[in-house]
């Protein structure tokens, strides 16, 4: 492992082609690509060590819910030929670990500044560069800068009377101690049913004494039916790779190689459908949703999902009461992330696990020991938030960011984000987000979404320097036009019908904007590409007059 480099030369301050915030999959990647065309790049993670969201989530029973075989870099095939995942879907630690890997690998780590955060960027108009401020005061330039900062990356700490007071540890799964957390014996509260607290509940319950889930509302949740990994599978992925990636770039609309339905929910007969639903339930898994093609158009085809589910949980849980309340039934079913489980509802069938139904009261308060609801206190050692995040914006909008004319993007973004294709904010020149809203990003397999994003960036930014363009800008129109078709886009399905973190639902005050791009991730890198080929149409490029003239003579 070769030493970060130091920030400060001589307390000069130091000047780079790109700064990019984030050292996940996003910005070691981007660092990877950048270096190759022999931009002078500096990432700066505020963390540590790689990873991003697998660095912080490290919650018990956290791991990825789309296949390991897939959830991972395509870029370099020696990397996906070597590299041996060891179960179906990779436990936080592995995917952790193949970070780690993949530093070493490409020798990513000179170029990361780790242990700190930014804290401003502001555009200077002059120069065509942002100054960028580190949360050590010091102070960088680059002419471009690239927010890798994730989309589930900011942990939201609810606003609950008397947290502050709770005389125990408290732990939020967004931001779990790197040594671990011991459970045994110890009565233990959890509050949240998303797929953190799912992952972590039967988990948890295996240790706690006594385990209480606070649910606000229930989510409908799908068996991961997660295994060790054959060398038969491996190899099947392997060998097959082009075809898988090129399919999960392309055609899916997830980002995810599986088989496309043909059909509609209600075009079969209803033995058929549940015979199908049932094969895709011990399949196991996200593309339980792809049992059909109209699952998250039509209400009445979605209904019939819902249902099969609904009666799964009422199989599974003993007590008809807790299943009753473990049933979903204020949103369609796919419209809030669906989350994928290993005994999360069986969990409830132990004695020592206790659903706590808060949908009509709230939590009340939390006491030093104990959490009070409807005037009842579950007295709890340990009290664990799985609360989820602000999502998709709540990372930038941390930043003091500044544009044109000193604009901040929080000012910019106050109804919700505004973006060209979820890459860039007209108004702020040279700044590009990765699967940042407007963009496919958290309705995908995260890594097929990164690197459409980084490597139509890094393409442009080589265009940009062939031609001696210093300033890139996304034009008001395009912008006001794209954001227009995210929304018609989202508003023909039923996504909007659920208070979700997508659509900002989970922050009070966010503004109720469907954030994601959910086209589909090969028809919009389709548009993407387009946008590319016709000389990157809906941007405006210009080139600093001294830079112009040196470019001609
Ligand atoms: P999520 O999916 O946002 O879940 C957060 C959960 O916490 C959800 O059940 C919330 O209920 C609940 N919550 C939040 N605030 C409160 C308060 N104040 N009181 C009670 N309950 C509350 O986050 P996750 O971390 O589980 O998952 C995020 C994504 O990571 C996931 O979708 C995957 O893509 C990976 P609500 O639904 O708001 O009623």
């Amino acid at each position: 492992m070769s030493a970060a480099p130091s920030l400060a030369e001589n307390g000069r301050e130091q000047a780079f082609d790109v700064v990019v915030v984030g050292a996940g999959f996003a910005g070691m990647y981007m660092l990877h690509r950048l270096r190759e065309l022999g931009f002078s790049v500096r990432v700066f993670e505020q963390g540590s060590d790689v990873g991003g969201t697998w660095y912080w989530n490290r919650y018990p029973g956290a791991r990825c819910d789309v296949e390991s075989m897939q959830y991972s870099y395509s870029f370099s095939d020696e990397l996906q030929q070597e590299w041996e995942w060891s179960e179906r879907y990779a436990p936080q630690s592995e995917i952790l670990k193949y970070a780690r890997h993949v530093a070493e690998r490409f020798g990513l780590r000179t170029d990361i500044v780790f242990n700190t955060r930014i804290e401003r960027a502001e555009f200077d108009e002059g120069d065509s560069a942002w100054e960028v401020t580190t949360s050590d005061g010091r102070t960088v330039r680059a002419r471009f800068v690239v927010f890798a900062t994730g989309c589930l990356s900011n942990a939201r700490m609810p606003d609950i009377k008397g947290l502050a007071g709770f005389a125990g540890q408290v732990y939020h799964t967004g931001h779990w101690p790197h040594e671990g957390v011991d459970f045994s014996g110890k009565r233990v509260g959890v509050i949240g049913t998303g797929s953190s607290s799912i992952q972590s509940v039967p988990v948890i319950a295996e240790q706690a004494s006594h385990l209480f889930v606070f649910q606000r509302t229930p989510n409908f949740s799908i068996p991961a039916r997660n295994a060790a990994l054959t060398a038969d599978e491996r190899d099947a992925f392997r060998r097959n790779y082009p075809e898988i990636r090129r399919f999960a770039r392309e055609e899916a609309r997830n980002g995810i190689y599986a088989e496309p339905p043909d059909r509609g929910a209600l075009d079969d007969g209803e033995n058929t459908r549940r015979d199908k639903y049932e094969q895709r339930w011990t399949k196991g898994g996200l593309t339980f949703m792809l049992a059909y093609n109209n699952l998250l158009l039509d209400k009445a085809a979605n209904d019939t999902a819902a249902d099969f589910v609904r009666d799964k949980i009422a199989e599974i849980v003993k007590d008809p009461e807790t299943a009753r309340r473990l049933q979903p039934d204020n949103h369609p079913i796919g419209t809030k992330r669906i989350c994928v489980d290993t005994d999360y509802y069986a969990a409830f069938n132990r004695p020592n696990v206790t659903l706590v139904d808060i949908r009509s009261t709230g939590i009340e308060e939390i006491r030093p020991h104990a959490v009070r609801v409807a005037a009842r206190d579950y007295e709890i050692d340990a009290l664990v938030l799985a609360t989820g995040f602000d999502a998709m914006t709540g990372s930038l909008a941390k930043i003091d960011i500044r544009g044109r004319g000193g604009r901040t993007l929080n000012q910019k973004w106050t109804e919700g984000p505004k973006t060209y294709l979820g890459l860039m904010s007209e108004g702020f020149p040279n700044l590009f987000i990765i699967t940042g809203p407007g963009s496919p990003s958290v309705l995908s397999n995260m890594i097929v979404s990164i690197e459409q994003h980084v490597d139509w960036i890094a393409d442009c930014l080589a265009f940009l320097r062939k031609r001696t363009m210093t300033t890139m800008e996304a034009n008001r129109e395009a912008e006001e036009q794209w954001v227009a078709h995210v929304n018609d886009v989202a508003h023909q399905t039923l996504y909007p019908q659920a208070n979700s973190w997508y659509m900002g639902a989970n922050i009070p005050g966010k503004p109720r904007i469907f954030m994601p791009y959910i086209g589909g991730v090969g028809a919009y890198r389709k548009i993407c590409d387009d946008v590319a080929a016709k000389g990157y149409d809906g941007f405006t490029m210009t080139a600093k007059a001294a830079e112009r003239v040196a470019a001609t003579s």
